[in-house]
């Protein structure tokens, strides 16, 4: 049958070639396009994942609870109760866990499919800010105001390690790509390294004169980057390798609340308290760009996962959207019901970035169209190609909601999926 339809496929895909015009998306600023908001939670949302499949987004809040939506209709699939306010949320690799840190000290592991608590992991003595899974999906690491960093076995909850050292709260934990270190950035200034297999220290970074907010290791494993409070605002690139200091980036006026890396590795990005982004290149560390209008703080900063586009959430109710190249503002998602500052805390690109999902101060969760996706780009490479067109032939005949393979979004996977990558095809190649 499948194979029947693939012949079937190539003969229309000969036709269309033949008889296509070159497609060019069109990049004038327009309306927002929002999908949905959804206003269930009782407090701010401080904290927003998708699942890897694309289908879910979860949302963390300080009401003590997590709510997971179905990203296709924001359909409320489940509300997860913590018991405390709710610091962070994470999806593990493979999708089927979802792992929640809170003001009570502990972090509990979901069971994606049916909302079931799997376990409750206790050990820290204060509230747990962070928690981030290793990249093999084995491991959970959670950063506590406790000042360690505590290494757990997913498969049966075992604590491996308590990693001690700090002589502060730890803000945030971090797996390096290859999933051998783990980095923890910390209010005694400093930034440690440590490896995952004997839960050792690795080394101390030192040189912050202020709290490290932030920490991410580029792509490539080769460096890690750390943003800092507001009495240094600047943002220092390590090498991995030996812990030497590659560079001080200077700029910013005001607090570093986040960094990340592009996809590909070729920019750093840093959102700030001064309301700033600014872009680094990779290869000189030089600035390249600085991306101004926002009028608050801000809170978080991504990548699409092309690398060509840049969100940005703020302490002015706004989410910004941008173009890396040329630091040009495409989209302004405004908030409607603008009160006293409520600010976008979280925002993310859905795995193949089509969608951008955030949460705001006020409560509520929002998912909103990347203008720029292009369609028929399942796999969210920036090219739509040969790649797309298998995983639309893959999953060929699939039912259900959000199914990345469903280009045209009406809850199958069949001819008119395969029929608008086609229609694409070389798009952004
Ligand atoms: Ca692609
Ligand atoms: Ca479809």
């Amino acid at each position: 049958m499948r194979t029947q339809r693939v012949q079937e496929m190539a003969m229309v895909l000969a036709i269309l070639v033949c008889q296509l015009s070159w497609w060019a998306p069109s990049f004038a600023q327009g309306r927002p396009d929002i999908v949905w908001m959804a206003g269930g939670h009782e407090s701010h949302v401080n904290s927003v994942a998708f699942s890897p499949d694309g289908q879910y987004l979860a949302s963390g809040s300080g009401d003590s609870t997590i709510k997971v939506w179905r990203v296709s209709d924001g359909a409320l699939v489940r509300t997860l109760t913590h018991g405390g306010y709710v610091h962070s949320v994470a999806f593990s690799p493979d999708g089927q866990y979802l792992a929640s840190s809170s003001h009570d000290n502990t972090i509990k592991l979901w069971r994606v499919s049916d909302g079931a608590e799997v376990r409750t992991l206790t050990g820290h003595t204060w509230y747990v800010y962070s928690v981030s899974f290793s990249p093999d999906g084995q491991y959970l690491a959670s950063g506590s105001r406790d000042g360690t960093i505590k290494l757990w076995r997913v498969s049966d909850g075992a604590l491996m390690g308590t990693l001690a050292g700090h002589t502060g709260w730890v803000f945030s934990v971090s797996f390096s790509p290859d999933g051998q270190y783990l980095a923890s950035g910390s209010r005694d200034r400093t930034i440690k390294l440590w490896w995952v297999s004997d839960e050792a220290e690795v080394r101390t970074l030192t040189g912050h004169t202020w709290y490290v907010n932030s920490v991410a290791f580029s792509p490539d494993g080769q460096y890690l980057a750390s943003g800092s409070g507001h009495y240094d605002s600047t943002i220092k690139v390590w090498r991995v390798s030996d812990g030497a200091l590659v560079r001080t980036l200077i700029g910013h006026t005001w607090v570093v609340s986040s960094v990340a890396f592009s996809p590909d590795g070729q920019y750093l990005a840093s959102g700030s308290g001064d309301r700033t982004i600014k872009v680094w290149r990779v290869s000189d560390w030089a600035l390249v760009r600085t991306l101004t209008g926002h009028t608050g703080s801000v809170n978080s900063v991504a990548f699409s996962p092309d690398g060509q586009y840049l969100a940005s959430g703020s302490r002015d109710a706004t989410l910004r959207l941008w173009r890396v190249s040329d630091g040009a503002l495409l989209r302004y998602y405004d908030q409607e019901t603008y009160i006293e500052r409520w600010g976008v805390l979280s925002v993310q690109f859905s795995p193949n970035g089509r969608f951008l999902g955030y949460g705001r101060l006020d409560a509520t969760v929002v998912l909103a169209r990347n203008p720029f996706w292009r369609e028929g780009d399942v796999n969210g490479d920036g090219c739509v190609d040969d790649t797309d067109l298998l995983a639309v032939l893959f999953a060929f005949g699939q039912s259900g909601a959000g199914l990345p393979e469903d280009v045209n979004g009406d809850g199958v996977v069949d001819d008119a999926d395969l029929l608008e990558v086609l229609f694409n095809f070389g798009s952004g190649c």
